[in-house]
C-alpha cells in the first residue's frame, strides 16, 4: 500500500478522524500519485483549535525573526526545485518548464514576504495636540482559512499563506484535493524551516467538508479563496455571516487585443504561450484574441499552422508542448464548450477534439484550438473555459477593442500588442481589469506587483505585493498623551 499522505495539525502528521482516504491520479497516464487522509468538519475545529493557540505566541514573534523562518523555507524550496516541479507535473500535468516557474514563484513570493519581516511599515502623524504621539500599526488577525486551487499548486499557496504569516497570523489549509501532495510539501518545507507547530495546520479533503467548515467557524476571522465564482460566491455569502474578511480570487475572460500595427510575431508567440500554456487552465489564460480585420487573416493562420503543430503529451517528456487535463470532468466540461461554440455558428479553425491516440488515450488531452469569426456576445466569448480554447473576435478600430475587451463579467488580465504609444496609454486608461500587459500575453504576472481583477473577477482585494499586507493585516491607531493632563480632541484649545 502506498504511503498516506497525512494532515499536520498542532506540529503533528496525523490521520483524519474517519480513517477514510482518497487518491490521486497523474492525469497524463492514470498512475496513482498518493493517498491522502480525508478529513472531516472534526478535523478542521481540531485544526482551527491548534491555530487559535498558536496564534497566542506567533503573533509576540518578531516579525524580522518569523522572516528568518521563511528565508530557511525559501532556500529549502529552491534546494528542491526540480523535485518539487516533478512531484508537481505528475500530480496535475502541467509541463515540466512550466512547474519549474510555478514552484519559482513560490520561491519568489516566500522571499520576499522574508523581507517584509523588516517592513511592515505604519504611519506617524503629529498629533492636534501638545506632547502626543500618535501611529498606525499593522495587526495580524488571527487564524486565517486558506483554500486553494490545483492550477498553481504551490505558487498560490505561498502567495496566501507567506503574507499571512509574516504579518503574524496563523493558518488552516485547505489544498485543493487534485494537489494535497503539493500542499503536503510546502507544510513540510516550513516545518522543516523551522516554523513552531500549530502555526500551518493542513487538513485535506474537498471542499463541500473542508473547505465549508473552515469558512463557517466563528474562530476563523479571514479567509483567503482562489477558485470558481460558484464556491467564491458561497466563501462570501457564508463568510459575511460572521461578518469576515473574505478574499476572491476568481475567473478570467482575458483578452488579447492585436492592432492593425502590431509585430504579429510577437502576437503569434505571446498569443499561444497565454492561451494554451498550463494548457490553458489559468485564470489569467487568454481566451480572447480581439484583432483588427486588417491583420486577422494573416494572424488566423499564423495561429492555426502553430497551433496544429503542437504537441501533447506527458509534462515530463522534453518534447511535450500542453500536457493533460487536470481530470476527466474538466476535460467534458471544455469540450463540451467547443460543441457550444459550434452551435452558435463559430468557425472552428484548429483543433476541437478530445485526443486519445495512442499513449493518449490513458489520460485527458484536449487539442488545442482556436474559434475564428467569434461575435462577443457567444457564450465562448462571455464565459470562462478554462481549457486550451481560445476565441478570435474581429473588430475595426481601438475604440471596439476596447469595447469587446471591457464587454465581460470579469476583469483579470488583458493585453495589447501595438507599436503606437498613444495606443497603448489608450488601453491602459480604458481596459478595465486589474492586470494589464503591452505587447506582451495575459499571463506572467510577477509576485511584487498586486495581483487579483475588477468585476466577476474578485471582490477588490488584491494578492501578492504590498497590497498582500493589507488583506492580512488590520490597523490600529495608537495615541499616547505625554501631557500628564487631560487634553480633549476637537474640543481644547492648545
Ligand atoms: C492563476 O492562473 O490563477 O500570471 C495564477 C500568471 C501566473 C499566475 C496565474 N503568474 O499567469
Amino acid at each position: 500500500m502506498a504511503d498516506l499522505f497525512k494532515n499536520y495539525v498542532g506540529g503533528r502528521w496525523q490521520e483524519a478522524k474517519g480513517g477514510v482516504t482518497f487518491t490521486r491520479n497523474n492525469p497524463a497516464n492514470g498512475e496513482q500519485v498518493g493517498v491522502f487522509t480525508k478529513s472531516k468538519p472534526e478535523d478542521v475545529d481540531a485544526a482551527v483549535a491548534a491555530a487559535v493557540e498558536a496564534f497566542t505566541s506567533w503573533r509576540l514573534y518578531p516579525a524580522p525573526k518569523r522572516g528568518e523562518i521563511l528565508y530557511r523555507a525559501a532556500q529549502i524550496l529552491l534546494d528542491r526545485k526540480e523535485a518539487l516541479a516533478r512531484e508537481m507535473t505528475e500530480e496535475m500535468g502541467k509541463v515540466l518548464t512550466e512547474a519549474r516557474g510555478d514552484v519559482q514563484e513560490a520561491i519568489d513570493m516566500t522571499f520576499y514576504m522574508a523581507g517584509e519581516g523588516r517592513r511592515q511599515y505604519g504611519q506617524t502623524t503629529p498629533s492636534e495636540m501638545r506632547n502626543k504621539f500618535q501611529m498606525a500599526v499593522r495587526r495580524p488577525l488571527g487564524v486565517c482559512g486558506v483554500v486553494t486551487p490545483w492550477n498553481f499548486p504551490l505558487a498560490i499557496p505561498s502567495w496566501k499563506m507567506m503574507p499571512a504569516l509574516i504579518a503574524g497570523n496563523t493558518i488552516v489549509f485547505k489544498p485543493a484535493s487534485f494537489t494535497s501532495r503539493m500542499g503536503v510539501r510546502l507544510v513540510e518545507i516550513l516545518e522543516e524551516a523551522g516554523l513552531p507547530g500549530g502555526v500551518v495546520n493542513l487538513v485535506m479533503g474537498t471542499g463541500a467538508e473542508v473547505g465549508n467548515a473552515i469558512v463557517a467557524h466563528p474562530d476563523v476571522p479571514l479567509v483567503s479563496f482562489t477558485g470558481s465564482n460558484a464556491t467564491g460566491t458561497t466563501v462570501a455569502v457564508e463568510g459575511a455571516k460572521c461578518n469576515k474578511r473574505v478574499s476572491l480570487e476568481m475567473g478570467g475572460k482575458n483578452a488579447v487585443i492585436v492592432m492593425d500595427d502590431a509585430d504579429l510575431d510577437l502576437a503569434t508567440e505571446g498569443i499561444l504561450w497565454s492561451a494554451f500554456g498550463t494548457s490553458g487552465q489559468r485564470c489569467t489564460a487568454a481566451s480572447r484574441v480581439v484583432v483588427h480585420r486588417s491583420v486577422q487573416r494573416e494572424l488566423a493562420e499564423r495561429l492555426v499552422a502553430r497551433a496544429g503543430g503542437m504537441r501533447l503529451g506527458d509534462g515530463l517528456a522534453d518534447t511535450t508542448d500542453i500536457g493533460p487535463i487536470v481530470s476527466e470532468r474538466q476535460l467534458g466540461r471544455i469540450n463540451d464548450y467547443v460543441k457550444i461554440g459550434q452551435g452558435e455558428g463559430a468557425r472552428l479553425a484548429v483543433g476541437g477534439g478530445i485526443a486519445r491516440d495512442g499513449e493518449l488515450g490513458r489520460g485527458f488531452f484536449h487539442q488545442p484550438t482556436i474559434f475564428d469569426e467569434v461575435d462577443p456576445r457567444m457564450r465562448i466569448a462571455q464565459e470562462e473555459i478554462f481549457g486550451p480554447v481560445t476565441a478570435l473576435i474581429p473588430v475595426e478600430t481601438l475604440d471596439e477593442a476596447i469595447d469587446v475587451a471591457n464587454g465581460v463579467g470579469f476583469g483579470l488580465s488583458a493585453s495589447i500588442f501595438t507599436a503606437d504609444v498613444n495606443r497603448a496609454f489608450r488601453a491602459m486608461q480604458d481596459i478595465d481589469t486589474g492586470i494589464l500587459y503591452v505587447n506582451a500575453g495575459t499571463t506572467g504576472a510577477e509576485i511584487h506587483l498586486p495581483f487579483g481583477g475588477t468585476k466577476g473577477t474578485g471582490n477588490g482585494h488584491r494578492e501578492a505585493g504590498t497590497a498582500a499586507l493589507d488583506f492580512f493585516t488590520e490597523w490600529q491607531s495608537i495615541y499616547v498623551d505625554y501631557s500628564g493632563k487631560l487634553q480633549r480632541a476637537q474640543i481644547d484649545p492648545v
